[in-house]
């Protein structure tokens, strides 16, 4: 009976300095909350380091649905724009092009060019983990662009060094 129980300690132990040695073995990484909600991206600046691989977690805390955009905004001019040339053009300019981004979670759309991720768009309430290893540093633009909500605020920086 007690060998029994010291058994069932032992094991579970073991089992618990499995889960750390797995972590650890994973090596460090960038834990990052971003919300979404009206009309911004809290918090409004997301500072990564390069060569450090990232675990971003992506939440949507507002009422309607948002999007999750990085891009480099360079000279646009996005004001009286058309949206679908707007969102192509941004797609075209994103961060993720040439990076491996795994998507895990629910989202209501993820949308890729090719195998790059361009955009993500989250339901109230949805929230999804992104992993990937940056590379390009440099300032570049988070956005939000469904009609009105950029124009709102729904806009942050995302930092690379
Ligand atoms: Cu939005």
């Amino acid at each position: 009976m007690r060998a029994g129980l010291i058994s069932v300690i032992t094991v579970f132990v073991v089992m618990g300095l499995g889960v750390q040695r797995g972590a650890g073995a994973a090596g460090p990484r960038q834990v990052v909350e971003l919300q979404m909600k009206e009309f911004a991206f809290v918090p409004a600046t997301v500072t990564l380091r390069a060569g450090v691989p990232v675990e971003l977690r992506l939440v949507n805390r507002g009422v309607v649905e948002h999007e999750f955009m990085v891009y480099n905004p360079g000279h646009m001019r996005m004001a009286g724009m058309d949206p679908d040339v707007m969102h192509r053009e941004l797609e075209a300019r994103s961060y993720f092009r040439g990076l491996d981004v795994r998507v895990e979670g629910k989202a209501k759309k993820v949308e890729r060019m090719g195998k790059d991720l361009a955009m993500i768009t989250l339901a109230p309430g949805e929230r999804v983990v992104l992993r990937f290893m940056p590379k390009k540093k440099g300032t570049f633009e988070v956005g939000c662009h469904i009609p009105g909500h950029y124009e709102a605020g729904m806009k942050g920086r995302w930092v690379v060094r």
